[in-house]
Parts: structure tokens; C-alpha cells; sequence
């Protein structure tokens, strides 16, 4: 990122607050899951004057003139995106992962249909039918849980509810899920019952698109995904099919529920697609996972208790109570230390999602910084003293002038500092 002078002098305020969050991103280990350092490149394309640009409507079919530049840049985002996913139809405008769900439940369910999505407190999201967002309040929402001992999706419990309630749209995926998805599973639970299945693979595009995961496809019909987590691109959405319902999704994204696209965000995302059919992000990918495993190794041996024993993709979730500490000290405590997470619940957490058992951890940042199998036990190291000294605050100062020092080691794409 440039040093700003324009906006320096503009808005001092907002510059000095910005270069701050440059450095917190810089010095810190920063383990969310979500997130994740974007290309110079894409931060550029995000940053540009196709900011200035109108274009409700898709390439060749716009309301507002002035669009040979942009029809362009859409149509090689969306071609660029089919052909890294294997499929047919791609939409790029969604703004991020919500309404990207939000234009599939448009598509393709009406208010009041039966819908089947994994719980919020088992590593589902708020829009696969959770009750205080859209998805519950206008569907009639089923939610699976995962099994009580492995803490696994079990497909015969998935079955059972879906032969009862007969949804017509069936999402996986999820948010705080560390294992594989059996698109293959759901797509026969999907087919028994007559229901279009849904992937929401917005944390692990990326890995998908690298192969560091199993595709959905042509397991499932539909995918929707975010484009900044894994896939290190800018905040945005898409919508990835198989075709069949190509003409509804893109009628519920535009006019349906959103005006024109982010014509800044396309061109990054077009960027973020070419990255990630290179050999490098190949590589990058199958490095995420390969840190979080030995990440949740390295934690394992310290005495930690991860859902579901460990991970098989970029995230883990970690049960802390067993610690003698809940999620969100541990997670304030962690951040005091210069590490980055989120508490979070887990499954059939007796607490609240506010001040839940958990923290949830991932490795696509410190991945993105060059960090490998070498550096996890050090940091697995700083988990567990942070956790141990949560209540001295000397001790968690020391911590993280230790981490800054060490992350200068690693520079994060994308930040000049
Ligand atoms: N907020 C995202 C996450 O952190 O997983 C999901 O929307």
C-alpha cells in the first residue's frame, strides 16, 4: 500500500488511523480464519476509479452507457471464475457472502418453503436458516446438528431430518467446520428428497480452487462463496452453478436484491482468479492446510481440546474451558499478546455465543506471509503461554513484542511498512 499523501492531507485523521491498522496488521499473528492479506495487485484494482462507475445490469445488457471497459472486465472475472471451478455460469456482483446466499434463497425458494442448513452453533452460518436472519425469519428453516462424540456431520442424521421436513433447497458448508464436506453424501440426501443442494464454500474457496479440498462440484448444482477469505482476493461474492438455474440467479442478484456491481471489486476479483490458477497459489493453499495441521499437532500436545481432535482444512476450533479460562478472555488475552483470533462457541457449548467456550484459529494470513510447518510449534508455544498468563498484562506485553519482532521476518502481501 502507497503512504496516501492525497488522503494524508485530506483527512488526516483517517490517514493516521488507517497507517495504524497497517501496522496491527503487520505486527500481529493474525489467526482469523477469514481473513487474510490481498495482493498488492488486487489491493490496486480495489483501490481505482472504476469506483466512479454505474453499470446496473450484466455485459452487453446495461442501463447506463459508458460500459466498454467494464463489460470487459466483468465478462474475464466471470470467465476466469468458470474456468477455475469447472463450471458454467458464474455471477460476480454479489457485494460479499450474505447476499450471495440471500440471491440463491431468492432464486430458488419462496417465503415459507422448507429449507435445511447446519446450525449456527455447530459451524454453520447465520444465513443457512439460523432464526434471527433473513434465512429463518422468511423460510421455514431445519437445521442439522453435527454428532455429539466426533462433533463429524453425520449424513444419517442428515438424511433422517431431510426424508421429515422435505426441504426444496439443501445448504453444507459453513463457518467453523475444520472437516472435509461430503458434497458427494449430500448430493444423493439432496436427490432422494427432490431438494437443489447448495454449497456455501466461502471459507474454502481458495483450497477448493487449489485443490486442497474436494470440489463441489458437480456434486452440488450451486456454490456460493466469498472472494477475501482463502481465495485472497478483495471483499466481494460470486455465485458459481452448473447452469440450471443460471437465469434465476442472475435475475435475484440484479434486479432482485442489489443495484449496480462494485465495478472496483469485479476487477480485483478478476485479478484474485488469475492469482489463483497459478502453480504459486497452488502451493500457497495446500500450505495453509498443511500449517493448520501442524498447528493443531503442536496445540494437541500442549493439552488443548480441539473440536473434532484436529483439522483437515485451514481452521481450527478450540475448546479453552478445559484451560481454566473461557473463549473471550482467552481470545482478549491472545489479542494483548498480539495474536488474532475470534471466541467462538462450540458445539452444544453450554455458554453463550457471546462469552462462549471457544476460540476459532486458521492459518490462511500467516500462510500468506511466507510461515510454514517450521513456525507453528513457536506459535503454538505463544497460544498457550498467552492463555496461561491471561490476567498479566506485563507477560502478555513481553509476548508481543517478541511476536512483532518475529513477524518482521515474515512481510504481509499487499502492506509496505
Ligand atoms: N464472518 C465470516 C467468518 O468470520 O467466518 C462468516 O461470514
Amino acid at each position: 500500500m502507497s503512504d496516501m499523501p492525497a488522503l494524508a492531507a485530506a483527512d488526516p485523521e483517517i490517514h493516521e488511523l488507517i497507517l495504524q491498522e497497517t501496522r496491527r496488521q503487520d505486527e500481529y499473528i493474525r489467526l482469523i480464519p477469514s481473513e487474510n492479506y490481498a495482493s498488492e495487485a488486487v489491493m490496486e484494482a480495489t483501490g481505482s476509479i472504476l469506483n466512479n462507475k454505474y453499470s446496473e445490469g450484466y455485459p452487453g445488457r446495461r442501463y447506463y452507457e459508458g460500459q466498454e471497459y467494464i463489460d470487459r472486465i466483468e465478462t474475464i472475472a466471470i470467465e476466469r471464475a468458470k474456468a477455475l471451478f469447472g463450471v458454467s455460469h458464474a455471477n460476480v456482483q454479489p457485494y460479499s457472502g450474505s447476499p450471495a446466499n440471500q440471491a440463491v434463497y431468492l432464486a430458488l425458494v419462496k417465503p415459507g418453503e422448507t429449507v435445511m442448513g447446519l446450525g449456527l452453533p455447530f459451524g454453520g452460518h447465520l444465513t443457512h436458516g439460523w432464526g434471527v436472519n433473513f434465512s429463518g425469519i422468511h423460510y421455514d428453516s431445519a437445521q442439522y446438528e453435527v454428532d455429539p462424540e466426533t462433533h463429524l456431520v453425520d449424513l444419517d442424521r442428515v438424511e433422517t431430518l431431510a426424508r421429515k421436513v422435505r426441504p426444496k433447497m439443501i445448504m453444507c458448508g459453513g463457518t467453523a467446520y475444520p472437516r472435509i464436506w461430503d458434497f458427494e453424501g449430500f448430493a444423493r440426501i439432496a436427490e432422494a428428497v427432490g431438494a437443489v443442494l447448495v454449497a456455501d464454500i466461502a471459507h474454502i474457496a481458495g483450497l477448493v480452487a487449489a485443490g486442497a479440498h474436494p470440489t463441489p462440484f458437480p456434486h452440488a448444482s450451486i456454490a456460493t462463496t466469498t472472494t477475501h477469505k482463502t481465495l485472497r482476493g478483495p471483499r466481494g461474492g460470486m455465485i458459481l452453478s452448473d447452469g440450471t438455474h443460471a437465469k434465476e440467479i442472475d435475475r435475484a442478484v440484479f434486479p432482485g436484491l442489489q443495484g449496480g456491481p462494485h465495478n472496483h471489486t469485479t476487477a480485483a476479483i478478476a485479478v484474485a482468479l488469475r492469482e489463483a490458477a497459478t502453480d504459486d497459489f497452488k502451493r500457497y493453499a495446500h500450505q495453509v492446510v498443511a500449517n493448520a495441521k501442524a498447528l493443531a499437532e503442536k496445540l494437541n500436545e500442549r493439552g488443548f481440546r480441539l473440536v473434532s481432535g484436529g483439522t483437515d482444512n485451514h481452521l481450527i476450533l478450540i475448546d479453552v474451558t478445559p484451560r481454566g479460562i473461557n473463549g473471550k478472555p482467552a481470545a482478549k488475552a491472545l489479542h494483548a499478546a498480539g495474536i488474532e483470533c475470534n471466541y467462538n462457541t462450540v458445539p452444544f457449548d453450554p455458554r453463550k455465543p457471546f462469552d462462549p467456550s471457544g476460540i476459532r484459529i486458521g492459518t490462511p494470513s500467516i500462510t500468506s506471509r511466507g510461515m510454514t510447518e517450521k513456525e507453528m510449534p513457536q506459535i503454538a508455544d505463544w497460544i498457550d503461554r498467552a492463555v496461561s498468563v491471561a490476567n498479566d498484562e506485563q507477560a502478555l506485553v513481553r509476548i508481543r513484542r517478541e511476536i512483532a519482532e518475529f513477524c518482521r521476518g515474515f512481510p504481509a502481501p499487499g502492506i509496505r511498512v
